[in-house]
């Protein structure tokens, strides 16, 4: 199950480039494009499921199991006061990418943030050096 359009796909396909954290047959972890703050990234099903209501059981079940992988990785590599797992689903809900995702969110006390943020651009050289702190919990 792959969408051509989609942008998760690309980047699953290695067409379009990313900073993968992890990877196995079913699941891939890689940073968010737009980091409410570091360590900020994201896990999606390799295959391609629009929403929770389209997702195959056993594939979110996959995703879960990641999640915790890199939701821990996260933790150690950056010790956030906190984190959220995030995971919209259609517009109301302020999905931007149709392609089925939890968000890993480390969180800063008092960072007020609101569930639907406005995205800003990442700075890349910050988010490639997040990603192998990151990396080196694995
Ligand atoms: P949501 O709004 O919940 O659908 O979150 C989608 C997230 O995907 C958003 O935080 C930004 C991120 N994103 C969008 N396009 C790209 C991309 O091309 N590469 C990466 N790494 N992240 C992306």
């Amino acid at each position: 199950m792959v969408d051509p359009n989609c942008i998760f796909c690309k980047i699953v396909a290695g067409a379009v480039p990313s900073f993968k954290l992890y990877e196995n047959a079913e699941t891939l972890a890689f940073m968010d494009i737009n980091p409410v703050h570091d360590g900020h990234c994201l896990v999606i099903p390799k295959a391609h499921f629009a929403t929770v209501f389209d997702i195959a059981p056993e594939a979110f079940a996959a995703v879960a199991r990641t999640t915790a992988v890199i939701a821990t990785a996260v933790n150690a590599a950056l010790k956030p006061d906190g984190m959220n797992l995030i995971q919209a689903n259609g517009t109301g809900a302020a999905q931007s990418v149709g392609h089925f995702h939890i968000h890993v969110l480390p969180r800063q006390l008092g960072d007020n943030l609101l569930i639907n943020w406005a995205p800003r651009p990442g700075d890349m050289t910050q988010i490639g050096e997040v990603a192998a702190r990151i990396r080196a919990h694995f």
